[in-house]
């Protein structure tokens, strides 16, 4: 049987630091579902669509990895999917408490689905999207922490085209 996971997310812009876990996520498992989520505790800059545009442009070099939207419960998307396994990036001890608890919460809803951490590269530990955002929007940049296409439509954004 296929093994299949889900890499889920906000995707709030695409950042390296996703694109490494979901190229190690590729390689472990025969299929793996990027799926964008909301998160409620967070205020997007990007739409879902767009969101979901800029994922399918950066992974489309893996052919065994497919990119989705779902409004609704992460464990239920999974179950939707026949996954087995979430896979989550951890950066630092930081991320420990937060991935901790949306683990065991997904974990009460559904037992049978687990929740697997994979590190990312050294390189990355520092970077998410809320850093890239923030230099981007007083013009910095950001080519080291994103692809292209991402640099291009944060610029579009914040109006510094
Ligand atoms: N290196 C490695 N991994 C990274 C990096 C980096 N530099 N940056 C981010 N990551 C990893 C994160 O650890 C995470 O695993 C993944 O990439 C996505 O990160 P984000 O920040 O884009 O996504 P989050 O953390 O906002 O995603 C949260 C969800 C949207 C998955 C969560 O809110 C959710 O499941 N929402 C749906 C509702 C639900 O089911 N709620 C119940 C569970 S609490």
């Amino acid at each position: 049987m296929a093994s299949v996971a889900v890499c889920p997310g906000s995707f709030d812009p695409i950042t390296f630091g996703h694109i490494d876990i979901i190229k190690r996520a590729s390689k472990v498992f025969d299929k793996v579902y990027i799926c964008v989520l909301n998160n409620s505790s967070k205020n997007p800059l990007f739409t879902v669509e767009e969101r979901v545009q800029l994922i399918k442009d950066v992974t489309g070099e893996f052919g065994n990895v497919e990119v989705e939207e779902f409004h609704g419960l992460l464990i239920d998307y999974a179950h939707s999917k026949n996954a087995s396994s979430i896979v989550r990036g951890l950066r630092a001890v930081s991320d420990f408490e937060y991935e901790m608890q949306i683990t065991s919460m997904n974990r009460v809803l559904d037992e049978s689905i687990e929740t697997l951490f994979m590190m990312t590269n050294n390189q990355y530990s520092f970077l998410s999207s809320s850093i890239v955002k923030e230099v981007a929007k007083y013009n910095g940049s950001v080519s080291e922490l994103v692809p292209p296409v991402v640099e291009q439509a944060l610029r579009v954004k914040f109006q510094h085209t």
